[in-house]
Protein backbone atom coordinates (compact mmCIF):
# COMPACT_ATOMS: atom_id res chain seq x y z
CA UNK A 1 0.00 0.00 0.00
CA UNK A 2 1.29 3.25 -0.74
CA UNK A 3 2.58 4.97 2.54
CA UNK A 4 0.14 8.34 2.45
CA UNK A 5 -2.59 5.45 2.23
CA UNK A 6 -4.23 4.76 5.71
CA UNK A 7 -6.82 2.66 3.83
CA UNK A 8 -6.16 0.70 0.48
CA UNK A 9 -7.96 0.79 -2.54
CA UNK A 10 -9.43 -1.86 -4.15
CA UNK A 11 -10.87 -2.11 -8.02
CA UNK A 12 -13.84 -4.68 -8.36
CA UNK A 13 -13.93 -4.43 -13.06
CA UNK A 14 -15.49 -6.94 -14.98
CA UNK A 15 -17.85 -6.97 -18.30
CA UNK A 16 -21.23 -5.43 -17.06
CA UNK A 17 -23.27 -8.01 -15.43
CA UNK A 18 -20.58 -10.06 -14.11
CA UNK A 19 -21.52 -8.63 -10.44
CA UNK A 20 -19.08 -5.84 -9.53
CA UNK A 21 -21.99 -3.98 -7.86
CA UNK A 22 -23.41 -6.54 -5.86
CA UNK A 23 -19.88 -7.73 -5.06
CA UNK A 24 -18.55 -4.20 -4.48
CA UNK A 25 -21.71 -2.91 -2.00
CA UNK A 26 -21.14 -6.14 -0.02
CA UNK A 27 -17.05 -5.75 0.81
CA UNK A 28 -18.14 -2.15 1.67
CA UNK A 29 -20.24 -3.34 4.20
CA UNK A 30 -18.09 -5.57 5.80
CA UNK A 31 -15.10 -3.48 5.83
CA UNK A 32 -14.26 0.22 5.97
CA UNK A 33 -14.00 0.69 2.20
CA UNK A 34 -16.45 3.36 0.21
CA UNK A 35 -18.46 2.00 -2.75
CA UNK A 36 -17.27 4.15 -5.89
CA UNK A 37 -20.11 3.58 -8.65
CA UNK A 38 -18.32 5.22 -11.70
CA UNK A 39 -21.18 4.49 -13.70
CA UNK A 40 -23.22 6.45 -11.20
CA UNK A 41 -20.58 8.75 -10.83
CA UNK A 42 -20.58 9.68 -14.66
CA UNK A 43 -24.59 10.45 -14.40
CA UNK A 44 -24.44 12.51 -11.28
CA UNK A 45 -21.68 14.69 -11.87
CA UNK A 46 -22.22 14.56 -16.28
CA UNK A 47 -18.64 13.20 -16.49
CA UNK A 48 -19.12 12.09 -20.16
CA UNK A 49 -19.48 14.00 -23.69
CA UNK A 50 -22.64 12.80 -24.82
CA UNK A 51 -24.67 10.00 -25.74
CA UNK A 52 -23.55 7.46 -27.97
CA UNK A 53 -26.77 5.84 -29.71
CA UNK A 54 -25.02 3.01 -31.06
CA UNK A 55 -23.85 1.58 -28.18
CA UNK A 56 -27.13 3.13 -25.74
CA UNK A 57 -24.29 4.31 -22.80
CA UNK A 58 -22.87 7.59 -22.47
CA UNK A 59 -19.00 8.53 -24.25
CA UNK A 60 -17.36 8.91 -21.01
CA UNK A 61 -14.56 11.77 -20.45
CA UNK A 62 -11.73 9.69 -18.76
CA UNK A 63 -9.86 12.80 -17.57
CA UNK A 64 -12.76 14.30 -15.87
CA UNK A 65 -13.37 11.30 -13.82
CA UNK A 66 -10.19 10.91 -12.76
CA UNK A 67 -9.91 14.59 -11.79
CA UNK A 68 -13.21 14.00 -9.60
CA UNK A 69 -11.65 10.95 -8.10
CA UNK A 70 -7.79 11.80 -7.49
CA UNK A 71 -8.45 13.36 -3.89
CA UNK A 72 -10.56 10.69 -2.45
CA UNK A 73 -8.31 8.04 -4.34
CA UNK A 74 -5.19 9.53 -2.87
CA UNK A 75 -6.95 9.46 0.87
CA UNK A 76 -7.49 5.24 0.50
CA UNK A 77 -10.39 3.06 1.45
CA UNK A 78 -12.43 3.11 -1.82
CA UNK A 79 -13.46 0.22 -3.65
CA UNK A 80 -14.22 1.89 -7.33
CA UNK A 81 -16.78 -0.31 -9.33
CA UNK A 82 -16.21 0.02 -13.40
CA UNK A 83 -16.12 -1.94 -16.43
CA UNK A 84 -13.28 -0.42 -17.88
CA UNK A 85 -9.87 0.02 -16.37
CA UNK A 86 -7.00 1.46 -18.41
CA UNK A 87 -7.50 4.55 -17.77
CA UNK A 88 -6.99 5.57 -13.86
CA UNK A 89 -3.44 5.72 -12.66
CA UNK A 90 -1.96 2.91 -11.80
CA UNK A 91 -0.57 3.81 -8.47
CA UNK A 92 -4.45 4.12 -7.07
CA UNK A 93 -4.96 0.61 -6.41
CA UNK A 94 -3.72 -1.78 -4.00
CA UNK A 95 -5.63 -4.72 -5.40
CA UNK A 96 -7.49 -5.43 -8.90
CA UNK A 97 -10.16 -7.76 -8.86
CA UNK A 98 -11.69 -9.17 -12.38
CA UNK A 99 -15.13 -11.13 -11.79
CA UNK A 100 -15.75 -13.03 -14.88
CA UNK A 101 -18.99 -14.93 -15.86
CA UNK A 102 -20.01 -17.57 -18.12
CA UNK A 103 -21.66 -16.19 -21.51
CA UNK A 104 -25.20 -18.10 -21.06
CA UNK A 105 -24.86 -17.09 -17.27
CA UNK A 106 -24.17 -13.16 -18.30
CA UNK A 107 -26.34 -13.34 -21.59
CA UNK A 108 -29.52 -14.34 -19.12
CA UNK A 109 -28.40 -11.66 -16.66
CA UNK A 110 -28.04 -8.76 -18.95
CA UNK A 111 -31.30 -9.82 -20.81
CA UNK A 112 -33.33 -9.41 -17.38
CA UNK A 113 -31.82 -6.18 -17.50
CA UNK A 114 -33.24 -5.37 -20.51
CA UNK A 115 -30.14 -4.74 -22.70
CA UNK A 116 -31.49 -4.04 -26.46
CA UNK A 117 -30.18 -6.88 -28.75
CA UNK A 118 -26.62 -5.14 -29.76
CA UNK A 119 -25.55 -4.07 -26.66
CA UNK A 120 -26.43 -7.31 -25.65
CA UNK A 121 -24.30 -9.47 -27.62
CA UNK A 122 -21.16 -7.15 -27.86
CA UNK A 123 -20.93 -7.42 -24.02
CA UNK A 124 -20.87 -11.02 -23.73
CA UNK A 125 -18.48 -11.30 -26.89
CA UNK A 126 -16.27 -8.80 -24.82
CA UNK A 127 -16.47 -11.39 -21.91
CA UNK A 128 -15.51 -14.57 -24.36
CA UNK A 129 -12.69 -12.46 -25.82
CA UNK A 130 -11.39 -11.84 -21.66
CA UNK A 131 -10.71 -8.40 -23.26
CA UNK A 132 -11.15 -6.79 -19.59
CA UNK A 133 -9.09 -9.16 -18.29
CA UNK A 134 -6.62 -8.36 -20.84
CA UNK A 135 -7.06 -4.49 -19.92
CA UNK A 136 -6.36 -5.20 -16.42
CA UNK A 137 -2.85 -7.39 -17.00
CA UNK A 138 -1.50 -4.99 -19.21
CA UNK A 139 -2.69 -1.72 -16.85
CA UNK A 140 -1.69 -3.38 -13.48
CA UNK A 141 1.39 -5.43 -11.76
CA UNK A 142 0.03 -9.05 -12.23
CA UNK A 143 0.69 -9.86 -8.74
CA UNK A 144 -2.40 -7.41 -7.78
CA UNK A 145 -4.75 -8.77 -10.20
CA UNK A 146 -7.39 -11.68 -8.92
CA UNK A 147 -9.32 -12.65 -11.82
CA UNK A 148 -12.57 -14.63 -9.75
CA UNK A 149 -15.40 -16.50 -11.09
CA UNK A 150 -18.93 -14.95 -10.58
CA UNK A 151 -21.26 -17.65 -11.61
CA UNK A 152 -23.70 -18.25 -8.50
CA UNK A 153 -24.11 -17.32 -5.27
CA UNK A 154 -21.52 -19.58 -3.83
CA UNK A 155 -18.96 -17.39 -6.18
CA UNK A 156 -20.25 -14.32 -4.77
CA UNK A 157 -19.63 -15.42 -0.93
CA UNK A 158 -16.17 -16.71 -1.66
CA UNK A 159 -15.12 -13.72 -3.58
CA UNK A 160 -16.23 -11.25 -0.47
CA UNK A 161 -15.00 -13.46 2.19
CA UNK A 162 -11.51 -13.55 0.25
CA UNK A 163 -11.16 -9.76 -0.15
CA UNK A 164 -12.67 -8.95 3.22
CA UNK A 165 -9.77 -11.62 4.60
CA UNK A 166 -7.28 -9.35 2.51
CA UNK A 167 -8.65 -6.18 3.61
CA UNK A 168 -8.10 -7.08 7.35
CA UNK A 169 -4.67 -8.75 6.71
CA UNK A 170 -3.45 -5.14 5.08
CA UNK A 171 -5.36 -2.78 7.32
CA UNK A 172 -4.05 -4.60 10.48
CA UNK A 173 -1.96 -1.91 11.84
CA UNK A 174 -4.59 0.99 11.55
CA UNK A 175 -7.05 1.62 14.54
P1 LIG B 1 -22.46 -5.37 -12.57
O1 LIG B 1 -22.33 -4.36 -11.48
O2 LIG B 1 -21.16 -6.05 -12.89
O3 LIG B 1 -23.11 -4.85 -13.81
P2 LIG B 1 -24.49 -6.55 -10.84
O4 LIG B 1 -23.82 -6.57 -9.52
O5 LIG B 1 -25.47 -5.47 -11.10
O6 LIG B 1 -23.39 -6.55 -12.02
O7 LIG B 1 -25.13 -7.98 -11.05
C1 LIG B 1 -25.98 -8.29 -12.15
C2 LIG B 1 -27.07 -9.23 -11.70
O8 LIG B 1 -26.54 -10.51 -11.43
C3 LIG B 1 -27.79 -8.82 -10.42
O9 LIG B 1 -29.14 -9.19 -10.55
C4 LIG B 1 -27.16 -9.65 -9.32
C5 LIG B 1 -26.74 -10.89 -10.06
N1 LIG B 1 -25.45 -11.47 -9.61
C6 LIG B 1 -24.28 -10.82 -9.53
N2 LIG B 1 -23.30 -11.63 -9.14
C7 LIG B 1 -23.85 -12.85 -8.99
C8 LIG B 1 -23.34 -14.13 -8.62
N3 LIG B 1 -22.04 -14.35 -8.31
N4 LIG B 1 -24.21 -15.17 -8.57
C9 LIG B 1 -25.51 -14.98 -8.87
N5 LIG B 1 -26.05 -13.81 -9.25
C10 LIG B 1 -25.23 -12.75 -9.29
Amino acid sequence: MEAKRQLPNVLVTGTPGTGKSTTCEQIAEATRLRHVNVGDLVRSQDLHCGWDEEYSCHIIDEDKICDALEDQMNRGGNIVDYHGCDFFPERWFDLVIVLQTDNTVLYERLEKRGYPQKKLSENVECEIMHVIVQEALESYREEIVQVLPSNTVEDLESNVERTVQWYKQVTCHVR
